[in-house]
């Protein structure tokens, strides 16, 4: 068996992880066996950053880590990764905000983790490259005569051409894309996207597998859904709903129904349309006032980037409003926290819970909805409401889906799933049940490394190796 090497942009440290584990860490489990290689940013800046990457190990595998100077940190990371990138790959144009100089530091950071990464490698390692940080870094690994198979994953969604083309040096970062061997999206529509940019913008058709040539390099786009593993939630729903944590929650509703949120603190996520929402659920439904408390929790991230920050103060003033408007003096409405809390803790919170609230304005996939029908309880289920934007609804359509930017349509879908019979209810989430039982983590981990091993030839030490 080749060695995995796992690139991304941050590598959490099993001794540095909090509360929050990242999605990645979670999926990317099964993938990691004993004898894998992880690297990336160790998330510390330093004033002269080692060129060499500092080495840990823990339960078998290695990490490899490197520091950024500050101007890395504001160039790559805060600058042409957060600051234009992801608003871009998330359609929101208004908040990109391109500039040479930060993309100058995005293609320096991806040659630095490329020379830190080459001594590391050995010549049949498989490379697995993670999220819209490192598009260039196959690249750059090639100039340095890399010649392994290289995949790539993309965590968020993709552009269609007429909005790619708005981002300035577009038409070499969709080339550095082609020296990939494989490029994974998760879904259908956002490898399509990708497939039509290489089409009108490099003018290379793909074979239906996705397949196509591109200066050499045979690239192959592929399909592969994120997923979680679904049995072990399902089991620390049944352990956290026992839990004190859980009682407490419970307790303090009072009998009122739980409806719940559970994001990163940004604004591709729809907050305010959800906020904004579930106040006209009050204004509009008078009945559900009494029966119903919204717990969102919003864990903090990215806060240095005045968009964040602007998000941080709308949310804060919205909430103010619509708990000063509907509050009474034994119940307030909307409960907002932006502290993260355990991921134990958070699955006995999703069973608690009436109403799972998932409306993304755009979002790669979105996990919480996955997390949230995991968590339910089989004979007396909860109901997703779910964005038609998010990856996640492409599969788990028998959830309410709802268009994030319509908050009228967001407030019904809300009284309907407070009003749901029981029997409609358990026949939603069968179907979603089979759906995310069926699409996990470890599927999407062995996948993906199937399409990257295809084609994987073994050194000749390798061979020499398994015949002794
Ligand atoms: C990117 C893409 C894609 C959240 N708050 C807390 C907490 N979380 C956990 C959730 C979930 C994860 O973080 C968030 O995953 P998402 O998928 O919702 O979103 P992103 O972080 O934006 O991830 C996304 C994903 O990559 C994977 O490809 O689905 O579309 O944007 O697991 O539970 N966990 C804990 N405390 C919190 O307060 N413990």
């Amino acid at each position: 068996m080749p060695r995995l090497v796992v690139v991304s942009n941050r590598v959490p440290l099993p001794s540095e992880r909090g509360p929050q584990a990242g999605g990645l860490t979670v999926a990317l489990a099964d993938a990691l066996q004993p004898g894998s290689l992880w690297f990336g940013w160790s998330g510390r800046r330093s004033g002269q950053p080692h060129a060499e990457p500092r080495q840990h190990r823990a339960d078998g595998i290695t990490y490899g880590t490197i520091d950024f100077t500050e101007a890395d940190y504001r160039a790559f990371y805060v600058g042409f990764a957060n600051g234009a990138l992801w608003p871009l790959l998330h359609f929101r144009l208004g908040l990109v905000n391109f500039r040479r100089e930060d993309y100058e530091g995005y293609r320096s950071v991806n040659r630095r983790f490329a020379e830190a990464l080459t001594p590391l490698l050995r010549s049949d390692d498989l490379i697995w490259v993670h999220d819209y940080h490192l598009f260039p870094l196959a690249e750059e690994l090639r100039r340095l005569g890399v010649t392994n198979r290289i995949g790539f994953f993309l965590h968020t969604p993709f552009v269609p051409p007429t909005l790619l083309h708005v981002l300035p040096r577009s038409t070499e970062l969709l080339r550095a894309m082609c020296r990939y061997d494989v490029v994974g999206f998760h879904t259908q529509t956002y490898r399509q996207a990708f497939l039509d940019c290489v089409h009108d913008i490099l003018g290379i058709s793909a074979g239906s597998d996705g397949g196509f040539l591109c200066a050499g390099q045979r690239v192959r786009a592929v399909v592969d859904p994120i997923g979680i593993d679904a049995e072990g939630f399902a089991e620390a729903a049944v352990q956290a709903e026992r839990s004190a944590e859980a009682r407490r929650l419970r307790e303090s509703l009072g009998g009122r129904a739980l409806a719940i949120g559970v994001d990163r603190l940004d604004y591709s996520k729809g907050l305010v349309s959800r906020f904004e929402a579930f106040a006209r659920l009050l204004g509009k439904y008078p009945e559900d006032r009494r029966h119903v408390s919204f717990l969102q929790i919003a864990a903090r991230s990215r806060e240095d980037s005045s968009a964040y920050q602007r998000l941080r103060r709308e949310l804060d003033q919205l909430v103010g409003d619509t708990n000063g408007r509907f509050s009474e003096f034994d119940w307030v409405p909307l409960r907002y926290m932006t502290r993260a809390v355990r991921r134990q803790t958070l699955a006995g919170f999703y069973r608690v819970a009436r109403l799972g609230l998932v409306t993304p304005l755009r979002d790669g996939m979105n996990l919480v909805a996955k997390e949230f029908v995991a968590a339910q309880d089989p004979l007396d289920p909860g109901v997703l409401i779910l964005s038609r934007f998010a990856g996640a609804a492409e599969d788990l359509t028998e959830a309410l889906i709802v268009n994030p930017f319509d908050a009228d349509a967001m407030a019904d879908a809300m009284h309907q799933g407070l009003s749901m019979a029981h029997s409609e209810r358990l026949r939603r989430y069968r179907a979603l049940r089979e759906r995310v039982w069926d699409t996990t983590a470890a599927k999407y981990c062995a996948t993906f490394l199937s399409y990257l091993g295809q084609g994987h030839v073994p050194s000749p030490q390798r061979i020499l190796q398994d015949a002794l």
